[in-house]
């Protein structure tokens, strides 16, 4: 802590000075305001363009296809992340020394970053977010729960659990905290009745009425869980009462932290925690327990990248859930009188298809081993695979053999690409991508952004800020951006895209021009919806990848009209809140515009799912030379197209209804 004393007396005097400031109350049922105004901290980089992206439009960075970028500068450590508007990434830290932004006179651990310029404004947060998990609601508010006891430097525990000096922080461990967020710079975090149970590195999955549920996690915390402070309980939010047991967090101890959870477009969960997995109806509260994981604990603090790959018309929105990497300790070896940190992560990638299978596949071998890989899915339908290291695993400690604090080694810092269209054994590429030079371990995150590019931020394998000579994993700021393949290209400006999606319900129409089409290619065009998710631990939760069915319409100038279906009806495939929506042609995605998915919270309305027209193209212009025919071009039917092709690939894969 080289800095502490640097800053203990400045902050001192500010505690002294600060005894106006509105004081959050302790009970149960208040609800707190925060009225902090933070500052705005500039970046290092120079912004490069003002205006948000909507849909339409070309990107304004100048950034290099393939390679990554340093953009900025996070304010607080980038450990939790998500995209709140079009233009904002609401980063929330563990409470530590952020000397560089701070709130009321104290270092802050949240902040809102600005994507246009670089820039981040300080936001009060009031208690420990350390290991605390998030989720978008129906109505499109953002809820982030738990974290841990109030600590003092070094991430030890404060005496006082209700504010003061030197990090001014409220126990986070029941703590639920809402943000709507907002592109004018004043919204806040807002407290709210805290959970009834403790819960640190809980995980949290929207549910099909636009609420969430809660699962797991310990109450004090440490590198595993153990049976002393397990939370083998479930609830949901908004509360529908008591905490519920759920057996599987009792049985998988210890690695059953920030246990991996999927809404299933069944309506059930799928969970995977340690080597257990199952599907979870938690609608009866019944368990149906699935074959253990094969080759590797995923969960935290192994770590795999976890995915739902994308639910699209051909595969009949049939999720196939994904773990690459991780590590393959068995439940005795969690204990740290060993080199956790030189040993190598698992390269193996696994998948299951649980709503119409209970196998699991081997899928193909990671280039190497990885632990705390994070997925972020393209809009051009592949899976980008970024941050993370080699040996070890997540978590840190005061141990001799860590590296530094860290548990894990060796940082991946080139990314992977995963294309779940080409055959198994041939779905990951690496060929052209530039690697960074960020190490982005334990407490990392990455975001996709409405242009398309990748946001990658945090890193911080250490209790408190730690940074300077001979510190290999410092207390990480800078911002990245990844830019993809199809950042430069010219990009399809899609007119008619609407803001609200329904669950079934008439189509739309969205017109593409000949500029937008490049000859055609209409016919591999496609709108895409995408939920980032919510960022921390090498997860999105969350995160999902929706093809809306569609037909199109070509005319003979080359421009042509897409005829979209709402999303299925079926809100679990998925849940009701906000989501980007693309439209890509040939691969090359359009700007990201902002959509409301579903009616609010509350039961979904839906509707029966609209016709699409055919699809169909204009013949070829007739040849004229010496005949003296007609010169105009006919449309004519051609029948479904290629969506209702692919679409009926399914019936091959012998759709089995499971646990039904
Ligand atoms: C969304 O619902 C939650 C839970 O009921 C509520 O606290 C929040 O204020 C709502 N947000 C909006 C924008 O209505
Ligand atoms: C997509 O729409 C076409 C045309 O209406 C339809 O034939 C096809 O069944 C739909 N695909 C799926 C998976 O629903
Ligand atoms: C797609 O899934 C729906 C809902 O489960 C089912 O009704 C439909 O028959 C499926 N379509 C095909 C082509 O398998
Ligand atoms: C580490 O501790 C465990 C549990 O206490 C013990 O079983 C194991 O033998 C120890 N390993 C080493 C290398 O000391
Ligand atoms: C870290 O470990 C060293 C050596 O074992 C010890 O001297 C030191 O007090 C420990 N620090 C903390 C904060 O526990
Ligand atoms: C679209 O979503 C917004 C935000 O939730 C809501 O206020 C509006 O009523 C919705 N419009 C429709 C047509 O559903
Ligand atoms: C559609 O995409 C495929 C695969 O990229 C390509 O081979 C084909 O030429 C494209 N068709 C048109 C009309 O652009
Ligand atoms: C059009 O027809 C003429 C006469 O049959 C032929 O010579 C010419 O190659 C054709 N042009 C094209 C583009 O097919
Ligand atoms: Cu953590």
């Amino acid at each position: 802590m080289p800095m502490a004393l640097t800053v203990l007396l400045p902050l001192l005097t500010l505690l002294v000075s600060t005894t106006a400031r509105p004081q959050p109350q302790a009970e149960a049922t208040a609800t707190y305001l925060a009225t902090a105004s933070g500052s705005i901290l500039p970046s290092g980089a120079a912004p490069t363009n003002t205006a948000a992206p909507s849909g339409t439009g070309q990107p304004t960075r100048d950034g290099t296809v393939n390679q990554f970028q340093i953009v900025g500068n996070s304010g607080v450590s980038a450990q939790q992340m998500f995209l709140g508007t079009l233009n904002k990434v609401y980063i929330l830290d563990k409470t530590e020394e952020n000397l560089q932004l701070q709130v009321d006179g104290f270092p802050a651990w949240g902040s809102e970053y600005d994507l246009a310029t670089d820039t981040v404004r300080g936001m009060f947060v009031l208690s420990n977010t350390f290991c605390a998990a998030g989720a978008s609601l129906g109505n499109g508010s953002w809820v982030n729960f738990g974290g841990n006891q109030a600590v003092t430097w070094g991430g030890l525990t404060a005496a006082s659990q209700t504010g003061g000096g030197p990090y001014d922080d409220w126990d986070g461990g029941q703590a639920v905290r809402l943000l709507d967020p907002c592109d004018d710079g004043t919204c806040e975090w807002v407290n709210l009745a805290p959970m009834t149970t403790r819960r640190w590195y809980p995980s949290v999955e929207p549910l099909e009425d636009g609420s969430v549920i809660v699962l797991g996690g310990d109450e004090w915390g440490g590198y595993v869980n153990d049976a002393s402070q397990n939370n083998p309980t479930i609830e949901f939010f908004p509360s529908r009462g008591a905490p519920i047991g759920l057996n599987i967090l009792l049985n998988s101890l210890p690695a059953n932290l920030y246990p991996l959870t999927w809404l299933l477009p069944s309506g059930n969960l799928l969970i995977q925690t340690n080597w257990a997995a199952e599907i979870y109806d938690y609608k009866a509260n019944v368990e149906y327990p699935l074959p253990n994981i094969p080759n590797a604990v995923r969960t935290y603090p192994g770590s795999g990248a976890t995915a739902m790959l994308p639910l699209t018309p051909a595969n009949n929105w049939t999720a196939t859930v994904l773990f690459c990497g991780g590590t393959n300790l068995e439940p005795d070896q969690w204990v740290t009188n060993w080199t956790i940190a030189a040993y190598p992560a698992d390269e193996s990638c696994v998948s299951i298809s649980p709503d119409i299978s209970s196998t699991w596949t081997y899928d193909s071998t990671l280039p190497e081993g990885r632990t705390m890989g994070q997925f972020i899915m393209l809009p051009d339908s592949t899976l980008f695979l970024t941050n993370g290291g080699g040996t070890g695993t997540a978590g840190y400690g005061n141990d001799t053999w860590a590296i530094g604090h860290s548990y894990a080694d060796n940082p991946v810092l080139t990314p992977l690409v995963y294309d779940p269209r080409l055959p198994a054994g041939n779905r990951w590429s690496r060929q052209g991508l530039g690697s960074s030079t960020v190490p982005r371990m334990y407490h990392s995150s990455a975001l996709l952004l409405p242009d398309g590019s990748v946001f990658v931020a945090g890193s911080n394998p250490n209790p408190d800020y730690t940074v300077g000579a001979g510190v290999k994993y410092p207390t990480e700021y800078r911002t990245e951006r990844f830019y993809p393949w199809y950042y430069s290209s010219r990009r399809p400006e899609p007119q008619g895209l609407p803001s609200n999606l329904s669950y079934g319900g008439e189509p739309f129409d969205v017109q593409l021009s000949a500029q937008d089409l490049q000859n055609n290619g209409i016919v591999n065009a496609s709108v895409i919806v995408i939920r980032g998710g919510f960022s921390t631990h090498a997860m999105n939760m969350g995160q999902r990848f929706v093809q809306l069915n569609s037909t199109y319409t070509g005319n003979t100038d080359g421009s042509g009209t897409l005829h979209v279906s709402q999303l299925p009806p079926n809100p679990a495939i998925l849940p009701p809140g906000p989501a980007m929506v693309f439209v890509t042609v040939g691969g090359v995605p359009s700007l990201g515009a902002f959509v409301m998915v579903g009616s609010g919270m509350g039961t979904q309305q839906v509707l029966p799912a609209g016709a699409l027209k055919a699809s169909s193209m204009p013949l070829p212009a007739p040849n004229t030379t010496g005949s003296g025919g007609g010169n105009v071009a006919v449309s004519a039917a051609m029948g479904g197209g290629v969506e209702l092709g692919v679409g009926l690939l399914v019936v091959g894969l012998g759709l089995v209804a499971l646990m039904l």
